[in-house]
């Protein structure tokens, strides 16, 4: 393992609102608990956006971003014991410790440790492998900063994926597809035949279709203010679908007079969680996945809480992402979850600017930005 810093050249945000600019940094080799990955492919979230916005809290920054991702490693620390130079992997954003009260609970996805280091924006041990040439201190997203050549994660973010499922592909599983199937059979637990409303169908909530479909929902109704989205919604499962607009509360009880088992928020606003919550049978459940702006409040009618309907958050799939992962790229692998059709611009790393222009104007699916094309499997596009 090369003991010295290696050059590499990634996306920063420098500041809130600012815009993403490719500069070439030092990463620092990775420490006995880590790994270093050579970054094949990464695909831009909304969660991206929502810290660049200032929406996770301030003093974030500078940072690299980028936290869905995969790559092929390049050197481990010597407590590594799970992967070797050469294995392909996918990243996972909660290094889980094993050893916290959520860990112990049977929730690595809610590791205390792993929390508390994201926000900070370090690794594990508390501190940045990240600098500029000057010196500058850089911060780590999630763990991860994947919109970079090669980043160095905690070893538990680093999940090995085996060769079935091209690496541009797999840069998709690690945040949109845990976190939208995973909120399907893990935090709502969907049965064979029941009926599902899925607010929101980006990057993430596309994939909620297609965890209602794998669990053989009944009724599965999409709605977006998106006409594209809604053929994609379609093309994954979705049975109806339904654009927003100001009624469509009324529209969806029209629809289902009896209320839905299960509904999904997959945007991250206050009167969409609502709308979700409005809609269901009594007893059934509401699973919000989108993050709402730090300071948003969401009220309900506490009359309707008679009726027994739960409301509960989800994150990160509410599982055990490393545990769950490789059996989603095998899905992934036999067409079973549709990752090519949810990407809709291939672009390279200086590129990443006009990607998160377009989730900020909620153009196009997902974008994936290739580093490197040969371990990608995939060159960028023009345009
Ligand atoms: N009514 C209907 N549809 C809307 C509305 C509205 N008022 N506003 C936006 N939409 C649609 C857009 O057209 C778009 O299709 C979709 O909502 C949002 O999709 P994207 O692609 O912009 O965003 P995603 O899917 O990448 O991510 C959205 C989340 C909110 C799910 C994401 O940011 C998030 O909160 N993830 C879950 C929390 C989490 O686990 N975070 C950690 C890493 S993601
Ligand atoms: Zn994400
Ligand atoms: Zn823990």
């Amino acid at each position: 393992m090369s003991a010295r810093a290696v050059e590499i050249r990634a996306a920063v945000l420098e500041d809130k609102g600012a815009p993403l600019r490719v500069e070439t940094l030092l990463l620092d080799p990775p420490r006995h608990d880590e790994v270093l990955v050579r970054v094949a492919a990464a695909g831009v979230c909304h969660s991206d956006l929502h810290l660049a916005q200032g929406h996770l809290g301030d003093g974030r920054w500078p940072v690299v971003l980028g936290h869905e991702g995969a790559g092929v490693v390049e050197a481990a620390g010597e407590s590594v014991t799970h992967v070797r130079p050469g294995d392909r992997v996918a990243f996972c954003f909660v290094p889980s410790c094993g050893e916290c009260r959520m860990c112990v609970a049977g929730r690595p996805h809610l590791c205390e440790p792993a929390a508390d280091r994201s926000l900070a924006g370090t690794l594990m041990d508390g501190t940045s492998r990240l600098r500029r040439p000057d010196g500058t201190p850089i911060k780590h997203f999630l763990t991860v900063s994947c919109f970079a050549e090669r980043c160095v994660v905690p070893a538990a973010g680093a999940v090995p994926i085996g060769d079935d499922l091209p690496l541009w592909q797999a840069a998709l599983v690690g945040c949109g597809v845990v976190t939208g199937v995973g909120a399907v059979r893990n935090a709502a637990r969907v049965a064979e035949g029941e009926s599902v409303c899925v607010i929101g169908c980006g990057g993430v909530g596309l994939q909620v279709v297609s965890g209602a479909r794998l669990a053989r929902a009944g009724r599965i109704v999409a709605v977006d203010r998106d006409p594209a989205k809604l053929a994609l919604a379609r093309a994954r499962g979705a049975t109806e679908v339904l654009e927003a607009g100001r009624d469509a509360r009324a529209a969806l009880r029209e629809r289902l007079p009896g209320g839905f088992d299960h509904a999904f928020e997959v945007i991250g606003r206050a009167d969409t969680m609502r709308l979700a919550w409005d809609v269901l049978r009594p007893a059934g459940q509401a699973t919000i996945v989108g993050i709402a702006p730090a300071g948003v409040e969401l009220s309900l009618r506490a009359l309707d809480l008679l009726s027994e309907k739960t409301l509960r958050g989800s994150y990160y799939g509410s599982a055990d992402v490393a545990a769950e992962l490789p059996a989603l790229v095998a899905l992934a692998a036999a067409g079973e979850i549709d990752l090519a059709g949810v990407v809709s611009h291939v672009v390279g790393l200086d590129e990443i600017e006009e990607a998160m222009g377009r989730l900020r104007r909620g153009e196009g699916a997902r974008t994936v930005v290739v580093m490197d094309s040969d371990l990608a499997g995939r060159e960028p596009q023009d345009g």
